[in-house]
């Protein structure tokens, strides 16, 4: 049985002021032609297939594209909801485009109902588990503690229980939207905290021959049964180290595994530069990255005029511009974004409270923090959920 494992997408999302929907498109075809010259058996999306509960029209209609091609190819798909997808909106019409062969997962109630797909070697079970916000399942699991392990655990275990209860030699896959514990993080995931937590061992996964991955946004192998796909295109500054890519996974009869990774096409190299102005436009050294997208840094001590201009000049494709004036080591006048920086919002309303009373919160007022962090967190998940 032979795999393409892809997620986020991120239907509809620019980066920074350039409108993405174009190598969005380039990438879907590229997706259905890997499909077809690699004989793959089934594809598998692990959620974020749109950025926004409610997306832009352009975009719905170039996922309806998607599913239409992958439908005529006749390569069965698999797809589940991400933290930025709304479920139900996701959902509409799932039983109708599963008789086409694309099994829309979106409800955590079917977490223990599989897809089954078979080959020459016999059934691969497909558990669909759509992102799953601890606050809005709770109930459906039975956890007393919303927290991401609880649920996660809890839909593994229906998993396992529903395998247990199929022919000997099942393989099985699962697709899943969550933050792995050991998995690096970038700069465009959405927060998915709760109770101070946002990750779940990889050990959750047990028992099951790959974890096909979504949310973060680089590729990445937490254990051989166990990767991202990450993105298939960068949405953030963040990303320029990464290659984006999809996972093609071949599982043999007795369930070992060979993974092979499939570039994505790059609409446009990104590149990040630093240093003063004058310097960053005279530099022979940066020719290479002058069609780049690009995020400068401009360190000159006092603002250069019109420093925007003056870059597109040599770099026409700048995107970002950041200030990061060269200061000395001791100066007070430290701007309030660079020590913010790095900061999660946690430590910086603890260390708020350390600024106004001269003492840091103690544990029980962390937890107060946390629970208020939380409690604004789940109240915009269920406001998107609810789109
Ligand atoms: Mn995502």
């Amino acid at each position: 049985m032979r795999l393409l494992h892809t997620s986020d997408w991120h239907l509809g999302r620019a980066f920074h002021r350039v409108n993405m929907l174009g190598a969005q498109a380039e990438f879907i075809g590229h997706l259905v032609t890997t499909a077809r010259e690699r004989e793959v058996d089934a594809v598998v999306v692990s959620g974020d297939v749109y950025d926004r509960a409610v997306p832009p029209l352009a975009a719905v209609e170039l996922f309806d594209d998607a599913l239409h091609r992958l439908a005529d190819l006749g390569v069965p798909t698999v797809m589940i909801s991400g933290n930025h997808d709304s479920a139900r909106r996701l959902g509409v019409g799932a039983g109708l485009i599963g008789r086409a062969g694309i099994h829309l997962r979106t409800e955590a109630s079917a977490c223990g109902t599989p897809v089954v797909l078979t080959d020459a070697h016999g059934d691969v079970a497909f558990y669909g588990l759509p992102y799953l916000e601890p606050a809005l399942v709770k109930d459906e699991f039975g956890v007393e503690k919303a927290g991401h392990e609880t649920v996660l655990a809890a839909a593994m275990d229906r998993v396992r229980a529903d395998l247990a209860t199929r022919a000997p030699g099942t393989r099985s896959v699962v697709l899943a939207h969550a933050f792995v514990t050991g998995g690096e993080a970038s700069d465009s995931e959405r927060d998915i905290t709760v109770g101070g937590v946002a990750s779940v061992p990889a050990g959750v996964f047990a028992g099951v021959d790959y974890a096909a991955l979504g949310h973060l946004h680089g590729s990445q192998t937490i254990t051989e049964r166990v990767r991202y796909s990450g993105s298939p295109l960068p949405y953030s500054f963040s990303e320029t180290d990464h290659r984006k890519s999809m996972w093609l996974v071949d599982l043999d009869p007795e369930g070992s595994l060979s993974a092979e990774r499939i570039d994505c096409p790059v609409p446009r190299e990104l590149a990040r530069i630093r240093g003063h102005l004058d310097d960053l436009l005279a530099d022979p050294a940066l020719e290479r990255h002058e069609e780049a997208w690009i995020e400068a840094t401009l360190t000159d001590p006092v603002r250069p005029a019109d420093p925007m201009a003056r870059l597109t000049e040599r770099f026409p494709h700048t995107l970002s511009l950041v200030f990061d004036p060269e200061r000395a080591h001791e100066d007070p006048d430290i701007s309030y974004a660079r020590r913010l920086a790095g900061r999660s919002e946690q430590q910086i309303a603890e260390d708020f409270v350390a600024h106004v009373r001269g003492a840091g919160p103690d544990a029980a007022e962390q937890a107060v923090l946390r629970d208020a962090f939380d409690a604004v967190r789940a109240d915009e998940a269920v406001r998107e959920v609810a789109r």
